[in-house]
């Protein structure tokens, strides 16, 4: 692949995910079978918020470190980007002397949490091991247990790294029966391999907005999030077109559009997203530039790297 194109993935799906989580957060909790949606939007959310962390950590530490990441996590958090109740907790146990992978697991009654804040924020993981599956299954898991222990919040993050992964390796032309294989192939845990196979079904029959959610979801629940992300983006033919479904969806529309966002990005390159939208976005203090240049800076670790 050119190194231009490989760059753009990489923006694309950085950026993809902050335009789809502040379009999404001006409809969340809204009914499915929104009919209008307005173009661009400029505040972002935690999805965006947490996945600026990932990055930032990848990069200083040109790879994993959990200390690191948890506690970039805790210096970035502004509880006004709308966080679930999981990680703020997580941070504060973490913050008075918790280990940073272990305090998730008090959560939920000591089940962790299945919530889909490890998988919204795990764009950078599979961009940057886009080449490298066994490393990135492993960075996606740990990289979760920062605040998301429960198996199906940590599957739920995996796939959505490794559907990121595979987009920033496939392309121009989309071959939808592949791309489900090889998550297909990937895919370990039953209740994720059953949605990939619901997902099979719908792309081969035209279904209703309704169906769709009903058999996919579009909640927070990683389970009823993660899988509706890839069929918005499988079943769609542009950036634009996933995003703007994914919202019509309903339910929780700014992380369904941020991960819908992140797979299409890395998927069409950051040419694809309409400049109307990314001119919208937040471009003060970490806002769009800070995230493209994230993007980049990851993009040159690995171009040196390889
Ligand atoms: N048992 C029951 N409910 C659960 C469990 C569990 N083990 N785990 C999660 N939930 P949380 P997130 C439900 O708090 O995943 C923001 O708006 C429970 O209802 O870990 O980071 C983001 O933008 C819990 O409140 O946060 C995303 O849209 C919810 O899942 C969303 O919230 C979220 O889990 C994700 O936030
Ligand atoms: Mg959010």
């Amino acid at each position: 692949m050119r190194k231009e194109i490989l760059k753009s993935k990489f923006i694309g799906s950085l950026l993809g995910t902050a335009v789809g989580d502040a379009m999404g957060a001006e409809y969340e909790g809204l009914p499915c079978k929104i009919n209008f949606i307005r173009m661009g939007a400029g505040r972002y959310t935690d999805d965006t918020q947490m996945m600026i962390g990932v990055a930032e950590s990848l990069i200083e530490n040109r790879g994993f470190n959990g200390k690191h990441m948890a506690y970039t996590f805790i210096k970035n958090f502004d509880p006004s980007r709308g966080y679930g109740p999981g990680p703020p907790a997580v941070f504060r146990w973490i913050s008075s002397g918790d280990d940073w992978d272990k305090a998730s697991q008090r959560l939920f009654g000591g089940k962790g949490s299945f919530g889909n804040g490890a998988a919204m924020r795990i764009a950078p993981v599979g961009c940057f091991y886009y080449d490298n599956p066994d490393k990135l299954r492993e960075v996606a898991c740990r990289s979760s247990q920062i605040t998301h222990s429960h198996e199906l919040g940590k599957r739920g993050a995996l796939l959505q790294a490794y559907a990121v992964a595979l987009a920033i390796n496939s392309g121009p032309f989309l071959d939808r029966g592949y791309f489900l294989r090889r998550l297909q192939g990937f895919v370990e845990n039953e209740v994720y391999k059953k949605k990939l196979k619901i997902i099979e079904d719908l792309i081969i029959s035209k279904p209703s907005k309704y169906r769709v959610v009903k058999e996919l979801g579009n909640g927070v629940e990683a389970f009823n999030s993660v899988p509706t992300a890839i069929y918005c983006f499988i079943r769609s033919k542009s950036f634009q077109e996933a995003v703007l479904y994914a919202i019509s969806l309903g339910g929780d529309t700014d992380t369904i559009a941020a991960m819908t966002g992140a797979i299409s990005g890395a998927f069409y390159g950051v040419e694809s997203i309409p400049d109307e939208w990314k001119n919208k976005l937040e471009d003060k203090e970490k806002g769009k530039s800070y995230i493209e240049k994230l993007a980049e800076e990851l993009w040159l670790i690995r171009e040196s790297s390889s």
